[in-house]
């Protein structure tokens, strides 16, 4: 597929309310360009997860089939929907996601064949000898049910643990680590032309858990076992779009596989404001631009159409906002700089009630003044799920004079609790806390840097520490 540019203009003039604003996007597309198109030019495709219940939304469907072109059902592939009980098979809800997407252009992601999760409980009481039998079946039936119909499979879903062991679950208790082999086989012998991913949170930047997920499918290539790409969930906390991704993109697909973002959203602490929205907006176009750097990324799909959809509220208490749409299917911010990065005519998203109107823009100018005497700089990015996290910092000296022996001080959000540390010693567990040099990485020279993570568990707050004091002084 052609990566050439094709801009194409994405905006339409709207009278709202007896203001006329230039420069609104159309979320439907009826008189414009859809994320779809823009992706297309681009060789790769736009997508968005719909549930069930979502198909009798008329505006969000409008929405879906305007700017999207893959579709991954949201929960009705899952084991739980499909095969509720032993042999019995409800395919039901998920050929009324397919014939939405079949009526309105759109490939599918098939979603997923195996998962310990939203797994019905009677494949966790087999005895672990009929297990392997049971996982056969279920891919092999449900895969040739949808022989045809599906672009590609998530044949399992999120196999490891944050630390790049592989999960305890009803498969690898049962099997080991060879049911994953055995995973892709069974789905290939049922649909030799779906594409074969295995899918995961939290391996978009290079860490533990992407390693694994990377010594894995090295392994299961080398092997001659049919698997064709690593899906990349991307479920981000806003500002926090790991800065490695696009290399850790590439060793995936250096090894032949293609890669795709299958999960994305970007969350924000409620209420978001415009300076949140804003870099939500640099967020996705991160994100998209990552994708069309690396040639084997074959498209980008969001969890969701929008905020009103979103799993996140429900498991994140207190955060949100964390689509392209609003609550009420208006694009913002992020949208425009999805479209800009696909290459669409720059917009302003503009939104307007009867007594105000708000603009903001996709680009933000922060001038930060770093404190008097200041002499480190510290980035740290977080990875967050349900009930737990890992931090990754790294501490410049940007002083004239080498640092021996460092010491960083800074102060865990409420409810983290540190379980294990690399790079570094932390104590105490909370609150504040200060992180100091192992034996090996004392000794950081004027312009050097010096990295170190932790792994915390938290109660719903995964916000990165803002303060850092290095042996005493404040960092920029
Ligand atoms: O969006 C799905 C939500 O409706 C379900 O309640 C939830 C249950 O685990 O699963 C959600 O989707 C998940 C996806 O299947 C796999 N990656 C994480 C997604 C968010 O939890």
């Amino acid at each position: 597929m052609s990566r050439t540019s094709n801009v194409l203009a994405a905006t339409a003039v709207l009278a709202v309310g007896g203001l006329l604003l230039a420069g609104v996007t159309d979320p439907a597309g009826a008189a414009g360009t859809g994320l779809k198109t823009l992706a297309e030019a681009k060789g790769i495709y736009f997508g968005t997860a719909l549930t069930q219940s979502n198909l009798s939304n008329g505006t969000l469907t409008a929405v879906a089939g305007a700017q999207f072109d893959m579709v991954t059902p949201g929960n009705e592939m899952k084991w739980d929907t499909t095969e509720p009980s032993n042999g019995s098979y409800n395919f039901g809800p998920g050929d009324q996601i397919v014939s939405f997407a079949q009526s309105h252009g759109m490939r599918v992601r098939g979603h997923n064949l195996v998962w310990h999760s939203q797994l019905p409980g009677w494949v966790s009481s087999l005895p672990s000898n009929q297990v392997q039998g049971a996982m056969e079946a279920h891919i092999t039936t449900e895969a040739t049910h949808y022989k045809g119909k599906v672009y590609a499979w998530d044949v399992v879903n999120e196999p490891f643990n944050e630390d790049g062991s592989l999960r305890a679950d009803a498969f690898s208790n049962a099997m080991g680590s060879g049911y994953l082999a055995d995973a892709l086989r069974t789905a290939h012998a049922a649909d030799p032309n779906a594409k074969l991913y295995l899918n995961d949170y939290n391996i978009e930047g290079q860490n533990a858990k992407s390693d694994a997920m990377y010594r894995l499918v090295s392994q299961l290539k080398s092997q001659g076992v049919p698997i064709d790409g690593v899906g990349l969930e991307s479920h981000f906390i806003v500002g926090q779009v790991p800065s490695s991704m696009r290399a850790n993109m590439q060793r995936f697909t250096a090894l032949g596989l293609d890669v795709a973002v299958t999960e994305l959203d970007d969350r924000i602490q409620l209420p978001a404001n415009s300076g949140t929205l804003a870099q939500q907006a640099t967020d996705y176009a991160a994100v998209v631009n990552n994708c069309l750097a690396v040639s084997r990324c074959v498209g980008v799909s969001q969890w969701g159409v929008g905020d009103a959809d979103s799993w996140i509220p429900g498991t994140f208490p207190g955060q949100g906002a964390a689509t392209m749409y609003d609550n009420n299917y208006q694009p913002k911010p992020a949208y425009d700089a999805t479209s800009t990065a696909l290459g669409g005519s720059t917009t302003t998203t503009t939104t307007t009630t009867t007594t105000t109107t708000t603009t903001t823009t996709t680009t933000t100018t922060t001038t930060t003044s770093p404190p008097p005497n200041s002499t480190c700089t510290v980035t740290d990015s977080v990875n967050a799920w349900n009930t737990g996290l890992t931090e990754s910092v790294t501490v410049t000296n940007t002083g004239t004079a080498a640092i021996n022996g460092w010491s960083l001080a800074f102060t865990l959000a409420g409810g983290q609790t540190v379980t294990s540390a690399w790079n570094a010693t932390i104590s105490p567990a909370g609150g504040q806390v200060t992180a100091k040099n192992v034996g090996y990485n004392g000794s950081v020279a004027p312009g050097a840097s010096v990295s170190f993570g932790f792994q915390a568990t938290h109660t719903g707050n995964t916000s990165a520490p803002g303060d850092f004091t290095l042996n005493g002084t404040r960092c920029a």
